[in-house]
């Protein structure tokens, strides 16, 4: 698929989840941790709760982050064929991250849940393995230039 369809199909996903950014938000929070409940203690979103959260304002906006930072890079791969992110926020991210303790499995796990966010959020009527493949590769390059920025650190 050119990276053209991509970006059209990240988009028309997009216009759908932009309604309802705050209940995603929690989707996505909680996929993360039930696929790896190991991950809780990374968030500071959990530091004094046994439960997630439903309106915490800083897990929401992270969360709404990571949307809105795959939706861009999949805008950049096909206008430049790679993703750039902004330097001091690609060393904000990597540093961030390290310190946090973030491994590579762990990009897996957020990669599955927000591929299952966005599957919920679009419906099964316009879900497919085009629109699946559109988040992944977007993705994907967005979560090598963290690592690389990481590794760097490191
Ligand atoms: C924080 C994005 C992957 C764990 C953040 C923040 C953003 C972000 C925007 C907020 C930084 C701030 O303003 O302070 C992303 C993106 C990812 C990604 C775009 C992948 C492409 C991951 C992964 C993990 C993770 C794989 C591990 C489970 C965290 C943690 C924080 C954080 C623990 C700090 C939250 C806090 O306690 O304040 N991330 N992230 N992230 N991220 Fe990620
Ligand atoms: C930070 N990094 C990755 C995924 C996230 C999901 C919800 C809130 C914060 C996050």
């Amino acid at each position: 698929m050119a990276f053209s369809e991509q970006e059209v199909l990240v988009k028309e996903a997009w216009e759908i989840m932009k309604s309802s950014l705050p209940q995603l938000s929690i989707r996505f929070f909680t996929t993360i941790l039930e696929i790896a409940p190991a991950a809780k203690n990374m968030f500071s979103f959990l530091k004094d709760s046994e439960e997630i959260p439903q309106n915490n304002p800083k897990l929401q906006a992270h969360a709404v982050k990571v949307f809105k930072m795959t939706c861009e890079s999949a805008v950049q791969l096909h206008e430049m064929g790679k993703v750039v992110v902004a330097e001091t926020t690609l060393r904000y991210l990597g540093s961030v991250h390290l310190k946090k303790g973030t491994l590579d499995p762990h990009f897996e796990v957020v990669k599955e849940a927000l591929l299952r966010t966005v599957q919920e959020a679009v419906g099964d009527d316009k879900w497919n393995e085009e629109m699946r493949g559109a988040w992944s590769v977007a993705y994907d390059h967005l979560a090598e230039a963290i690592k690389a920025e990481m590794r760097a650190e490191a």
